[in-house]
């Protein structure tokens, strides 16, 4: 098989305006949910002085890192969890005549870079001087399979410009606790260097490790394999590595290539125990195998993925681009293992300590719940392993019942060391409930919500119960929430925050929703979920109070809003932006400045018979005083702003969120991309501007096309079936692909889109 390269799929280096090393490291980041590998210098990825974070993430291997508090509470975490960084399998050292890579300063200048999105392959050219001025181009081509999570494969090809000599090749790995120079002097970067420790497993013919943590007790294997021209050796200072010695003739190219197999994580124990049977299954992945057929599999899934998955916008270059861009690295960040889900900064970065937060299930998953729902199924599955720790959170932190998220984590466990924005954010619970009845709404998936889902729904909701209280306000009994951060971090620890409140009625109303199928099973026996109980939470969410403004008709975003002080934003100098970067937070928490979408992210996640005038006012009350300080508000702001056909807001918003890795618009790609914000930018496009709402009963199309496209196209899954839209300006075209179809209303009329009429086209 051969893939055309279409210029379409393309990161080219000239199309990227930053050249900065950093943030082409993460750009040109590979990976495939299990691991991810970081561009670095290739010859220079393992110097100490080397200032980047270059090498491989591994979703879910971690080391724990006390935190040191000046004044520690009861129950605040004793640890972080960081992910670790292992060594960099980019890493090669070259020797010509007498000079080393390793020890003399050679020269390496990036003379172009490729990524190919079809296929997941990046090509990268450097033109290498050696201290003595000898010339040669390094051509490095590398790829995280999709095909087989665990092989990550790399070819070096060097052609000598200006000499004919003995060119040495080394490829040794011998180090894990690399240390970074990169100077981190932000709260959303955690610069530590890692600690895990590396053991050579005895002697198998190549080079093969054990990798183990000291606190988590987690182990890995890991191995590598060498093309046929190279020697295996094991030096006296027991390194095992390939080495290759030619000579080489000016304008004559040279290819050595390396297949690793990056096992999977295990406790430690048993990474010791049955080191040579993981081995041997690792080998497996690589024997009788090469770059190119490997390479091969993984592009042919990318196909795969591209024709279920892909976005195509008519007209809009640049912001296809960037669409591609996310959609790919959203890809390439999922976990798939059930035990792993996405990193906000996917597996291209150290930034948040690798952590899991609501990022994942509010702006990531949608994406893959629509396109590939089995995918999404893993990744909620991967909350179910965690629910045991989150009961006993809730437990240890004095409540009865239910179960308390981490706010960030890798293992379940809490890590959020300041808790105002961290494990405050109650609203993580309700939020892994939306997403658990979204995929329920999306695919019918019975199983999957009597085996995980329900339970997380009832435990969420008992959360909730336990966490809020009755009280009287304007003369009505109500229940509320108080003491919460909602997702605006510039708030903190405030009460009635209007979307936690709106989420929980949600979740709580989810258990009543659902209990009639699970009576009497050994499910609702189990939770030992009793009818009194269910009628107390679908009061509760009855009686939930939501704090509105009722002059204003907005609203508002926590019980006293009103009362904080006021910002005229266009007065705050542009340096001081990101705001959390230069003020206090108790500055930021007693005035009505909003970090990003929080009220409007209430009107996001339940459209359904939204009342056009309040959401105007609710956007032109909240987008004023919101910096957009964290890149998952714009997006939201976009798919508002569409809603109540604030047209060229919506895509000015939509496509700044749209780029903010590629363009580098946060100033901060370089600890890693912004999952959550690739994510936010489909759902900008699938419930903005397709106007998506679905709602279990209904699904609706109600586009509204920037001016700038002149059509958008795309696939989803609904149901059994998958469906192709393709939206003009005035006609929407949708095709059944596969399955029995469904009812549908689009743009204001109900349609049955059958097997037997798989096709209309809409005119509207
Ligand atoms: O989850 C987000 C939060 O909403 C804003 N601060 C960064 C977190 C991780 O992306």
């Amino acid at each position: 098989m051969r893939i055309e390269q279409n210029p379409e799929f393309q990161i080219h280096l000239q199309k990227l305006q930053s050249k900065e090393p950093l943030f082409l490291e993460t750009i040109y980041s590979v990976g495939n949910g299990h691991i991810g590998v970081r561009d670095s210098n290739p010859l220079q990825g393992n110097n100490p002085n080397y200032v980047g974070t270059p090498g491989l993430f591994v979703n879910g291997f971690y080391d724990y890192y006390p935190y040191k508090y000046g004044e520690k509470y009861p129950n605040y975490p004793e640890n972080n969890q960081v992910i670790n960084r292992l060594f960099d399998p980019r890493f090669i050292r070259i020797i010509v005549g007498d000079e080393d890579s390793a020890v003399d300063s050679f020269d390496v200048e990036t003379v172009d870079k490729n990524l190919d999105m079809q296929t997941g392959m990046l090509h990268e050219i450097f033109a290498v001087t050696t201290p003595e001025g000898k010339i040669f181009n390094l051509i490095v081509q590398s790829f995280a399979s999709l095909q087989e999570l665990n092989v990550y494969g790399i070819r070096y090809g060097i052609v000598p410009v200006n000499f004919d000599d003995n060119v040495e090749i080394i490829k040794v790995h011998d180090y894990v606790n690399q240390a970074t120079n990169q100077v981190a002097n932000d709260v959303r970067v955690d610069d530590v260097k890692g600690n895990m420790q590396l053991d050579f497993i005895d002697d198998n013919g190549q080079p093969s490790y054990l990798i183990t943590t000291y606190k988590s007790q987690q182990g890995l294997i890991l191995t590598f394999q060498a093309s046929e021209q190279m020697d295996y050796f094991k030096d006296d200072t027991n390194h095992w590595g390939y080495r290759t010695k030619y000579f080489a003739k000016k304008g004559t190219q040279k290819e050595f290539e390396f297949l690793f197999s990056i096992g999977d994580i295990h406790p430690l124990v048993n990474a010791r125990m049955y080191a040579d049977q993981y081995l041997s299954a690792l080998n497996e992945k690589v024997r009788d195998t090469n770059f190119d057929s490997e390479l091969m599999a993984s592009a042919q899934v990318w196909q795969t993925f591209w024709l279920h998955s892909d976005v195509k916008i008519g007209g809009d270059p640049e912001v296809q681009l960037c669409i591609r861009f996310n959609l790919f690295s959203l890809n390439q960040s999922a976990g798939r293992n059930e035990m792993t889900t996405i990193p906000a900064k996917g597996l291209t970065g150290n930034g948040y300590g690798g952590h899991y937060f609501w990022d994942t299930e509010i702006f990531m998953l949608p994406f893959f719940t629509y396109t590939q729902p089995e995918l999404a199924k893993k990744m909620l599955i991967y909350r179910y392993h965690t629910l045991d720790i989150a009961l006993k959170q809730a437990t240890q932190l004095g409540l009865k019942k239910g179960a308390w998220f981490a706010w960030q984590t890798i293992n379940g466990y809490d890590a959020s060391a300041y808790w105002p924005a961290g494990l405050a954010q109650v609203h993580i619970n309700a939020d892994i409930a939306f997403a658990i009845e979204q995929y329920y709404e999306v695919t019918g998936d019975d199983e999957f919500l009597s085996n995980y889902g329900y339970e997380i729904i009832v435990e969420t909701a008992r959360f909730f119960m336990e966490y809020g209280n009755y009280a009287d306000i304007e003369g009505k009994r109500r229940f509320v929430i108080d003491r919460v951060t909602g997702p605006d971090e510039y708030s903190a620890v405030v009460d009635n925050n209007y979307f936690t409140n709106h989420m929980a009625k949600f979740n709580l109303r989810m258990v009543a929703k659902y209990a009639e199928r699970f009576e009497n099973t050994e499910l609702s026996r189990k939770l030992n979920l009793s009818a009194e109980e269910i009628d107390k939470m679908t009061q509760a969410a009855n009686d939930m109070y939501l704090p509105f403004d009722k002059e204003k008709n907005i609203k508002l975003q926590y019980q006293n809003f009103n009362q904080m002080a006021e910002v005229n934003l266009k007065n705050v100098d542009t340096s001081k932006f990101p705001m959390l970067l230069h003020f206090h937070p108790l500055m930021l928490y007693r005035t009505q400045v909003n970090k990003q979408a929080d009220v409007i992210m209430s009107d996001i996640l339940f459209p359904q018979g939204f009342d056009f005038e309040q959401l105007k006012s609710n956007y032109e009350f909240y987008e004023p005083i919101t910096t957009h300080d964290s890149s998952l508000s714009k997006a939201m702001f976009a798919i508002a702003a569409t809603r109540i056909h604030k047209d060229a807001e919506a895509y000015r918003f939509f496509s700044q969120a749209v780029q903010t890795d590629l363009q580098n618009s946060h100033h901060n790609t370089a600890n890693g991309i912004h999952a959550g914000s690739l994510g936010a930018a489909w759902e900008g496009i699938f419930y903005g501007f397709a106007g998506v709402v679905n709602n279990a009963e209904y699904f609706t199309v109600n586009p509204r096309l920037p001016e700038q496209w002149n059509s958008l196209q795309f696939r989803f899954h609904l149901y059994d079936s998958e469906y192709r839209f393709t939206i003009y300006e005035h006609e929407i075209i949708v095709e059944l692909l596969s399955g029995k179809g469904t009812k549908m209303k689009l743009a204001g009329s109900d349609y049955n889109i059958t097997k037997e009429e798989p096709k209309q086209e809409i005119k509207y």
